[in-house]
């Protein structure tokens, strides 16, 4: 039997160890799920804290209960370590580590480079190698295979390639990991099919294509149709705005009809590690190509507009009650990137904390999830929701909607507040909307 069909026969009887490389959102959520089905699954992590938590059973991963992970441990199904050298006993190694975009806006894959290598350095004839890792197209075929090469292994005999996004929504109880459909491209028919029938044993349902580089663009094209339109209905909000109608009325309207609409919803700006990111991958890989991309570049420049808007906003309104900014006491209410999302990665509140502070006004912030952030360097504490405190505020502006805030009882004791989220769904005297 050759490498192909003795992993596919190891697949199919669950012989096969795997090796998840990474134990993040996107990681750790796979190893339990392959575990839970019974195969013998190893989790690398360079990081012993990480490690340290598992064993533990303290919880880092909010779609990951530790005591099942502490049962699978202790029934020797998963093997959570730092010692690469378990890579040389796995049949199936999938690789899900951060890929950065850095501060000049352009991808880091230093982190794919790194957990190449170290699969490099133990890989053995008859592995499936699996790259799930959002970056730009070409990455698998250019950064990894490469390095996979050194090996002196044969791709697509010795060891088989293949991309496969991750579309992990941490928090989702509506969607979780296993409900998402899972798509596969690899080098060779034979990869795609290895990795098709790997993930069928976990996932409802496994899309095959042609080749990584159709996944890898597919899983940009996911983010950047959200980049686009949350860009196009930010614009439509400060049109809505100087036309004095609700944008919020707007889209309730459009989303009356029942085919070719789906709605967005503008905001303070955008967040997170994917959406202001993937697309930059695509953009950064296109010019090259040798070509300037346009609706990235112009989705990238309207949503990175937002938070200023917001604050524009804010000054204006404050302006009208003849309180100059620079006297204004604000309060910023929510600051994390998303609702009910502890992450406050590119979150727009900390870029508009900035903005105002830079125009001198007094900022304090509240949201349960976050009880102090940074602000150019200097540590801020939460203010804590009262009367008394309320009062003190010539304006809350609320720019994440975590729902566990009373926002009746916001709205019965702030002296103005700016919804940047549309909460207030009736007209109060002291609410203004984005
Ligand atoms: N946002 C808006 N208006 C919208 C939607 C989002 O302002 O109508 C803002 C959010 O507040 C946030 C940012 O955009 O700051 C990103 O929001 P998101 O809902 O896209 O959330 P993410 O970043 O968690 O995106 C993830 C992605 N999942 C993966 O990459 C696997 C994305 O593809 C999902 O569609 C998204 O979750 C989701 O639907 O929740």
């Amino acid at each position: 039997m050759n490498t192909y069909e003795q992993l596919k026969s190891k697949i199919k009887d669950k012989s096969a160890q795997v090796c998840i490389v990474g134990l993040g959102y996107v990681g750790l959520p796979l190893a339990v799920e392959f575990a839970k089905k019974g195969y013998f699954v190893y989790g690398y992590d360079t990081d012993p804290h990480r490690i340290e938590k598992l064993r533990t059973g303290e919880k880092f991963i909010v779609d990951v209960d530790p005591k099942e992970v502490l049962e699978l441990m202790k029934n020797n199904r998963f093997v959570p370590t730092t010692d690469d050298t378990v890579i040389k006993d796995s049949d199936a190694i999938i690789i899900a580590v951060p890929t950065p975009l850095r501060k000049v806006k352009f991808p880091d894959v230093s982190y794919v480079v790194s957990a190449s290598t170290t699969v490099k350095k133990n890989m053995r004839k008859g592995q499936l190698i699996i790259l799930e890792s959002t970056s730009y197209t070409t990455t698998t075929r250019n950064v990894t295979l490469p390095i996979l090469k050194k090996s002196g292994l044969k791709e697509e005999r010795d060891f088989f390639l293949c991309f496969s996004p991750e579309r992990v929504n941490p928090g989702d109880k509506k969607f979780p990991v296993i409900k998402i459909p899972k798509a596969v491209g690899g080098m060779s028919e034979q990869s795609t099919e290895l990795a098709f029938m790997l993930y069928s044993v976990i996932m409802e349902k496994v899309f095959k294509v042609s080749s990584p580089e159709v996944a890898e663009t597919s899983k940009l094209l996911e983010n950047t149709f959200r980049l686009v339109n949350i860009a196009l209905i930010s614009e439509f909000a400060i049109l809505c705005n100087k036309l004095g109608i609700s944008i919020w009325e707007v889209i309730e309207c459009a989303k009356t009809k029942p085919f070719g609409f789906m709605p967005f919803y503008p905001g303070p700006g955008i967040g997170g590690h994917c959406i202001p990111c993937d697309p930059v991958f695509l953009s950064w890989k296109a010019k090259k190509l040798g070509y300037k991309t346009k609706m990235i570049d112009l989705a990238l420049e309207m949503n990175r507009y937002m938070p200023k808007y917001t604050v524009e906003r804010v000054v204006e309104l404050l302006a009208s009650k003849k309180k100059p900014i620079e006297k204004a006491n604000i309060l910023i209410l929510g600051v994390t990137y998303k609702k009910d999302v502890k992450d406050l990665r590119e979150s727009p509140a900390l870029e508009i904390i900035e903005h105002f502070k830079h125009k001198a006004a007094k900022v304090s912030f509240h949201d349960s999830m976050i009880p102090y952030i940074k602000i150019d360097g200097i540590n801020m504490e939460g203010t804590a929701i009262t009367p008394a405190n309320l009062k003190k505020f010539d304006c809350v502006v609320l720019i994440t909607d975590h729902s566990d805030v009373d926002y009746s009882f916001i709205q019965k004791h702030a002296r103005l507040i700016f919804d940047a989220r549309n909460v207030y769904k009736e007209k109060h005297s002291n609410v203004v909307k984005l």
